[in-house]
């Protein structure tokens, strides 16, 4: 062989290694969240990272930092949109700080139930508003859910909104909630989730309010005395991705990327349901004394003055087509 013949041929076998390895090479996703991986938010990473691995061959994995370990919910958001991490699930409650589109569904008493919520977000409306992220530096895969929540507290049994008043709850990040409860005379103290658990059993705060698979996982029953079951407000959460990762997935992979999510809604929404139906027994035995009967026409009414608010920002048509969802 000549050796200009020997290099090309070198040349060739060089590029099909190369090309052979790009083809297996394995990127790794580092997806961090609040709640433990035993949560509706650990099991939705759990069954996107096995269909994701299994529709792209194992090219796409997940690499899961559970329970804060990259940090509050702001501070992920704001690390993906940089790209210094790839993934995050979160509630919207710090989101509308970076999409403001997403705040119109952290208004109060706007879903009925369930039902109505999952309808909403998988119809046009919710749809339309995941396309407003990429303007904003982020990529929304998927909505998912953490679900209505419920206010807790060591003080007293919250029965309606007068129960409420002068006591320092910590909210999200979120000023849409936060209006609701000073409309209801509380004193909404946002803080991040991972301050949370410190700041009820010092006393910092008096109560918090979350969703029975947060109160659960996050074990907050066990700093709190009162469990009431006010579903005041519905609690979406979303599956984010990096820009910088995604600019680089092939149209193929980004299909099962879409795929891998609408198995790990379905696991999500099930774990919700579970957490609701069989959680507040958890949470009664450890000795929380739950009210269930709660006046929830007291509720409405005393956040009426915040509805005004929200009129205002989001307009009082788009609210009204959100409740005519049946
Ligand atoms: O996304 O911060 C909160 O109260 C959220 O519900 C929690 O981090 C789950």
């Amino acid at each position: 062989m000549k050796p200009s013949n020997l290099l090309a041929s070198l040349l060739v076998g060089f590029s099909l290694a190369a090309s052979s390895f790009v083809a297996h090479a394995q990127t790794v996703l580092k997806i961090g969240y609040t709640a433990t991986n035993d949560s509706h938010y650990g099991v939705t990473a759990n069954v996107f990272g096995e269909e994701l691995a299994k529709r792209t061959s194992g090219r796409y994995k997940l690499q899961q930092f559970p329970s804060s370990a990259l940090g509050g919910e702001r501070e992920m958001i704001e690390a993906v949109q940089l790209g210094s991490q790839d993934m995050v699930i979160t509630s919207t409650g710090p989101l509308g700080n970076f999409v403001p589109d997403t705040r119109i569904f952290d208004i109060p008493f706007l879903f009925r139930n369930y039902e109505h919520a999952r309808k909403v977000l998988d119809g046009p409306i919710g749809q339309e508003v995941l396309t407003k992220f990429p303007a904003k530096g982020l990529v929304a895969v998927s909505w998912l859910e953490n679900g209505f929540r419920h206010i807790t507290n060591s003080k007293l049994p919250v029965i309606g909104p007068e129960n409420v008043k002068g006591l320092k709850i910590r909210t999200m990040e979120n000023k849409v909630h936060m209006e609701a409860f000073k409309s209801m005379g509380a004193l909404p103290t946002p803080m991040a989730m991972n301050e949370l658990f410190t700041s009820l059993q010092q006393g910092t705060v008096d109560g918090q309010e979350n969703p029975i698979p947060v109160i659960l996982s996050n074990k907050l029953y066990t700093a709190q005395k009162f469990l009431t079951l006010s579903g005041h407000v519905y609690s979406p959460a979303m599956l984010l991705i990096s820009p910088s990762i995604w600019e680089k997935v092939s149209e193929a992979d980004k299909k099962a990327f879409y795929e891998a999510a609408k198995i790990a809604v379905v696991a999500n929404r099930k774990r919700v349901n579970d957490d609701e139906a069989n959680g507040i027994a958890t949470i009664k035995a450890a000795g929380v004394s739950v009210i269930e009967k709660v006046d929830i026409t007291k509720f409405q009414a005393a956040v009426v003055p915040a509805y005004a608010v929200y009129a205002k920002e989001f307009g009082a048509d788009k609210i009204k087509k959100i409740q005519d969802v049946k």
